[in-house]
């Protein structure tokens, strides 16, 4: 078994030099199903896995824009179509400077198994530039993301690929994307979601991922009788997931104690209250500011600058900002602690020595494609609801997202469980997402 798994990694490594996430993602997954795959012979033909790590499709493309002053920018554009096995490409857009093929193929798979263990028809994509939006006027952006549509306009559709936002693309994002897919193609269609409420966005989609991924941290305590009230969370980022996280731990009696970005983390031993978790984000989504500047307003916390919140003791730990946010030191440092539960809201964020040390302390551990699929989840409700031109309250809306988390933590659950009751919900996570998209390949032949 060792072997086989060594000799696939070999295979990807050979085949994708240079991509260091892609393989880190592969990796992690072949970890868990290859052993599945040697004790299930239906899994054994066709090369599911090898098909599985081989992008459908792969898109890459120019994206000249001017900035107000007149001068020419060119970005480079991607969709990375990973999988239609289950349903249509469905994945974010990331607008980040350090955007590159290894990290948008790393999401794209991440997001084949993620948007599998949702129970709804989403296959997986992901897509984005190395465009950075910090620090740019309202109107550069626009004219970034309508040529950057010119483009996608091309290989996108409501039955065959719905991008989304993610790091850097939020409603503003989306709505001036939609407002060029509309003008180019005379078509007003669910073409993606997170869409505002005026033009067809579905209520609680912009708080799903930081909901869904509490729901689901509730899950995990419940298997050992615990809650979140009253426990101390240290959560990472201070955008969309970081800020919902936040706001549903305050809904349930947790207590914030930091939030950070690129530059550095707040720690407020206090706690970040509703009053102050607004300032956050009125700063982030409206003033588009640091989260330093939080320690001007409110004295009783401490700026880090340059610095990741892992250090400071807690009961429960939120990574929401991106990959590779917390290395294996961090990890013994959490645990050390007394940190009980940890759930990612970022993807990837837990470096694979990180993840081995919480699994061998034996403490609770979710692996972003369960914990944060609260969002794909909700963007494919966004898509029924399109479909239907009818939308949900947002009791509606939020109830259907719960169920759909205790359905997730329930499938990690039942491939998760080891024979002395632990349960490795990274294995758990894997093989549930595998099994739907493997059945969905085999019946549909060598494609
Ligand atoms: P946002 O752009 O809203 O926020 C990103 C946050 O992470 C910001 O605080 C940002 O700080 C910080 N961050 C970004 N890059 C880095 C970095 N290299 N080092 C340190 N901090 C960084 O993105 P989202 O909240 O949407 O996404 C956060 C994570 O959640 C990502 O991993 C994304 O893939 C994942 N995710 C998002 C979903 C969604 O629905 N939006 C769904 C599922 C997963 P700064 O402002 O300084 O850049
Ligand atoms: O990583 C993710 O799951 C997302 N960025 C959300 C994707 C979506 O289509 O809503």
């Amino acid at each position: 078994m060792e072997k086989n798994i060594q000799d696939f990694i070999d295979l990807i490594k050979k085949k994708n030099p240079n991509e260091p996430e892609f393989i880190q993602a592969v990796e992690e997954v072949a970890e868990a199903v290859i052993p599945f795959i040697e004790e299930n012979k239906q899994y054994q033909s066709d090369k599911l896995l090898e098909r599985m790590a081989e992008p459908e499709r792969v898109t890459m493309f120019r994206v000249p824009w001017t900035d107000d002053s007149g001068e020419v920018h060119v970005n480079r554009g991607y969709r990375i179509q990973m999988n239609s096995a289950i349903g249509p490409y469905k994945g974010g857009l990331r607008f980040h400077p350090s955007v590159n093929l290894s990290i948008l193929k790393f999401l794209a798979f991440e997001q084949v198994f993620k948007n599998s263990l949702t129970t709804l028809p989403m296959g997986g994509g992901k897509g984005g530039a190395d465009f950075n939006p910090k620090g740019k006027t309202d109107r550069e952006v626009m004219r970034f993301c309508q040529s950057f549509m010119v483009e996608l306009q091309r290989i996108i559709g409501s039955d065959t690929d719905i991008p989304a936002g993610d790091i850097g693309v939020g409603g503003r994002e989306i709505g001036y994307l939609f407002g060029y897919y509309k003008k180019l193609r005379n078509e007003f269609t669910g073409i993606l979601t997170g869409k505002g409420r005026s033009y067809g966005g579905s209520l609680i989609r912009p708080e799903a991922t930081g909901y869904g991924n509490v729901y689901f941290a509730q899950n995990m305590l419940k298997t050992r009788g615990q809650d979140i009230k009253g426990k101390k969370v240290v959560i990472s980022g201070s955008g969309n997931v970081a800020q919902f996280s936040a706001e549903k731990i305050l809904q349930v009696g947790g207590i914030v104690i930091t939030m950070s970005d690129s530059g550095g983390y707040i720690h407020d031993e206090q706690g970040i209250d509703e009053a102050k978790l607004a300032f956050i984000m009125d700063l982030k989504n409206n003033r588009r500011g640091r989260i330093s500047e939080y320690v001007d307003t409110y004295s009783s916390a401490t700026y880090h600058e340059g610095e990741r919140p892992w250090s400071v003791k807690c009961d429960i730990a939120l990574p929401c900002a991106t990959q590779n946010e917390l290395d294996g030191d961090e990890a013994k440092a959490l645990v050390s602690n007394g940190c009980i539960c940890i759930s990612e809201g970022a993807n990837m964020p837990c470096t694979p020595e990180a993840v081995e040390h919480f699994i061998h302390s034996k403490i609770l551990f979710a692996p972003g494609k369960a914990s944060n699929a609260g969002g794909v989840a909700t963007s494919g409700l966004e898509m029924s609801q399109n479909s239907m031109r009818y939308s949900w309250t947002a009791e509606e809306v939020d109830s259907k997202l719960y169920s759909i988390m205790n359905d997730i933590h329930e499938a990690c659950v039942t491939y998760g469980k080891d024979s002395d009751g632990f349960v490795d919900y990274v294995k758990g996570a894997n093989i549930a997402g595998f099994v739907k998209v493997a059945d969905a390949m085999l019946a549909q032949g060598i494609v």
